[in-house]
């Protein structure tokens, strides 16, 4: 049985001073940092929100819109972002305290322009496949622990389409923080994993 770490978004734009901070973001560095370095993992995955400038997901593109508005966007419910994690700035980059040299890969998503992807493994739509779950298995990983930002969005839907996919998940919320649109998102994005079947520790 071999287990895999998905360190979910680690981004500057998800930290404090971010274009979509988490507030209290940077308390997820150091016990991921933890997690990296404990040894206990065969492997070490990252995920990278990685948009193309003017992706529909963001409030700046539509017109009259503002950010954390919900549209629906090709058929499928949108929140509106700001514009956050566009290919090749600094708030897209994975914060240093991760040490890449023990990221054995980076799985980026959202980067097609006219469907979100809060989930490492597929997008919203579910039609493009990131390969993370394919990378995973031809390594006989059975087992995912999941953490990163943010608990009610990406790490949700990683750890939902992990599980789905057939992995054993563990979320590990003490390196987890959230997006927080409504309060009590979070509360409810584990009530939600618990419910499918996620070990929530
Ligand atoms: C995320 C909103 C938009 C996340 C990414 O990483 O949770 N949230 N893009
Ligand atoms: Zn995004």
């Amino acid at each position: 049985m071999r287990h895999a770490l998905i360190l979910v978004d680690l981004q500057h734009d998800f930290l404090p001073g971010g274009a979509l901070a988490v507030s209290d973001g940077d308390a997820v560095l150091s016990p991921a940092a933890r997690e990296v370095a404990s040894g206990a993992y065969d492997f070490v995955v990252a995920t990278q929100d990685w948009h193309p400038a003017g992706h529909e997901s963001f409030a700046s593109v539509h017109e009259g819109e503002s950010v954390g508005a919900l549209v629906t966007l090709h058929g499928l419910p949108q929140v509106l972002w700001p514009d956050h994690c566009v290919q090749g700035s600094h708030g897209a980059e994975l914060h240093p305290s991760v040490s890449m040299d023990k990221v054995h890969a980076v799985f980026r998503k959202g980067t097609n322009h006219t469907v979100d992807s809060y989930s490492g493994f597929f997008d919203n739509g579910r039609r493009h496949d990131t390969g993370l779950s394919t990378w995973l298995a031809e390594r006989a990983v059975s087992r995912v622990t999941v953490l990163g930002l943010a608990t009610d969005y990406c790490v949700k839907w990683t750890a939902l389409d992990a599980k789905a996919e057939g992995f054993d998940v563990r979320v590990l919320t003490e390196a987890c923080r959230g997006v927080e649109l409504q309060p009590g998102d979070v509360l409810a994005a584990l009530r939600e994993l618990r419910d499918a079947g996620v070990e929530v520790v």
